[in-house]
């Protein structure tokens, strides 16, 4: 296995930087070792086709390579950029893009599409890649490095799963009490019955539907639980609340990395005719379903952002009991309505995938039974 800090030292060589980065936990060890070891080279921008563009602006000020790091998932939020900003401009960045969905690996449904055409993706849009191989460390990144700095375009380092030694991130407590899954029981307890959800990817669509099955509830409510497409479980509510009954809430449960990854979405509240829309963001400060990178949560104002984008009333937690006081007659209110809760950001147990048990499809179809 290849040491993160190795990784870096062969990068400096070529006085690449700075890193730009969106986590996947496949990526983890190297995010860990910049957070850890040199966090002033590190930036944490809210999605990928944000990072190509910082990365871009960061080449022609110091006219360094930057390196940015995304899951491939976030490459498809890059293609944008990179066709229309870096390869019209020969403006040059090294990509570490990781390989979920590799085909003959077991991964998720939502990794599935994109992992299996990525070097073909990568082919027809012409990017120059490497998939990095431990023994072929110091070639690899000779090879790439040629190529970004004679070529001024942006390439792409493959990174496999288990490459990598693991390394945790040291981060300072979180002053937090509540913790995520808790926060979700209560918010459960309150809309369940007179409310249809949905989940923003990762861990809080797990520790839902682990919920709600342990409530013996999970087969008469079934939520649509979003396993991919991150930061736009929001669009996904809007589209239902316009459609159905108004009588009925739609409640969206997104988290603070989700939120901020496509938070235009939040100006569209607006709208929308979003009445019976409830919006709640579950903030532990850190993307951690990804191994608990930091994101930019706590130097922003969830409330005035939602505000300013004219959700009709807007509320913030931390205290479990506060809320499980307050929740049901805000849930009972018109809206658009905002909730932020404060939560630790620990990750306790997730709980079995969803897709153990159901296909995406299953889960479309349930609940869209339920809605009927
Ligand atoms: C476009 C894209 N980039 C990166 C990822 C990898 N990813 C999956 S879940 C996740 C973290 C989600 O963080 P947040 O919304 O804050 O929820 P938390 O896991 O902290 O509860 C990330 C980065 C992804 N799925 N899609």
């Amino acid at each position: 296995m290849i040491q993160a800090g190795n990784l870096i030292s062969e990068f400096d060589k070529y006085g690449f930087g700075p890193y730009i980065e969106v986590p996947c936990s496949i990526l983890g060890p190297i995010i860990a070792n910049l957070i850890n070891k040199r966090p002033e080279e590190l930036i944490n921008p809210t999605n990928e086709a944000i990072a190509m563009g910082i990365a871009s602006g960061s080449f022609m000020a110091t006219g360094k390579i930057p390196v940015v790091l995304m899951q491939n998932s976030g490459l498809c939020n890059a293609l944008n950029s990179i066709t229309s900003l870096n390869q019209i401009y020969d403006i040059p960045i090294l990509m570490m893009i990781s390989w979920r969905g590799e085909p003959g690996a077991k991964d998720a449904p939502e990794h599935l599409v994109v992992g299996e055409r990525m070097k073909q993706l990568l082919e027809v849009f012409d990017i120059p890649y490497v998939v990095l191989s431990e023994d072929r460390l110091k070639e690899d990144i000779v090879r790439l490095a040629e190529i970004v700095e004679e070529q001024k375009r942006p390439v792409a380092l493959i990174i496999r799963h288990g490459l990598f030694e693991k390394e945790d991130i040291v981060l300072p407590d979180s002053p937090h009490t509540m913790y995520r899954d808790e926060a979700i029981n209560i918010i459960i307890d309150a809309g369940i019955g007179k409310s249809f959800f949905v989940t923003t990817n990762g861990f809080i669509s797990r520790e839902a539907f682990n919920d709600l099955t342990g409530k013996g509830e999970e087969d008469k409510n079934p939520l649509f639980y979003m396993l991919g497409s991150m930061g736009h479980a929001l669009p996904v509510g809007m589209g239902l609340a316009r459609g159905i009954n108004a009588d009925k809430k739609i409640i969206v449960l997104d988290g603070d990395g989700g939120c901020l990854m496509h938070s235009g979405a939040m100006a569209s509240v607006n709208d929308g005719n979003c009445k019976n829309l409830v919006h709640i963001v579950l903030d532990n400060s850190v993307y951690g379903s990804t191994g608990g990178q930091p994101t930019i949560s706590g130097k922003i104002d969830f409330k005035k952002i939602a505000s300013g984008c004219g959700y009709k009333n807007v509320f913030r937690f931390n205290d479990p009991e506060k809320m499980k006081g307050e929740l049901p007659r805000i849930l009972d209110e018109d809206g658009p309505t905002f909730v932020h809760v404060r939560v630790n950001s620990v990750s306790r147990e997730a709980g079995p995938r969803i897709s153990t048990k159901y296909s995406c499809k299953d889960i479309k179809e349930r609940f869209m039974e339920k809605l009927k």
